[in-house]
């Protein structure tokens, strides 16, 4: 037999990672969470709602004042989002790798946005940018009773 050692107690980082209404109306979450769960990051947090204006607005802060700031909130309180909370090593950076460009268009093949859109108002999923993005998002939509604690069985075998 091998003994594994197990190191992962350690990869907390979190990304907050949500299905748009076009990625929901699709239906593309499922293709989405299988994307970070085959990868090996951990779900945490998983609810689906349609956000309030009040909510989007919030979320989407840094764009206020922008030209498509009023139908970047009316597109993300049109339906239903999937919002999503993945752990893991790297997460946020690896986690936008995986989403790709904001334009689908200019976006590599094999990232989430240009297998699945072509327009920018219509890229399917966010991501954060930075850590420090990652825990006011995730702050914003969900409760601290909300996310699992808990240690995947695999984990010793996605980590060394
Ligand atoms: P990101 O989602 O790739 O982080 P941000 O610059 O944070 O991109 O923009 C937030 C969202 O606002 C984008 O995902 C996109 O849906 C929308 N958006 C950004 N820039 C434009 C634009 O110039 N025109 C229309 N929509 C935009």
């Amino acid at each position: 037999t091998t003994t594994v050692g197990f190191a992962a107690s350690a990869v907390t980082e979190r990304s907050f990672i949500m299905v748009k209404p076009d990625g929901v109306h699709r239906g593309l979450v499922g293709d989405i969470i299988k994307r970070f769960e085959q990868r090996g990051y951990k779900l945490v947090g998983c609810k689906v709602l349609v956000p309030s204006r009040e909510l989007a607005a919030k979320h989407y802060a840094e764009h206020d004042g922008k030209p498509f700031f009023p139908k970047l909130v009316d597109f993300l309180t049109s339906g239903a989002v999937v919002a999503l909370v993945f752990e893991g090593k790297d997460v946020v950076k690896t986690g936008r790798t995986m989403i790709g460009a904001t334009n689908p268009l200019a976006s590599p093949p094999g990232t989430i946005r240009a297998d699945f859109g072509i327009d920018m108002g219509r890229n399917i999923i966010h991501g954060s940018d930075s850590v420090e993005s990652a825990m006011r998002e995730i702050a914003l939509w969900f409760r601290a009773d909300e996310l699992a604690d808990y240690t995947p069985v695999a984990t010793a075998w996605i980590y060394e």
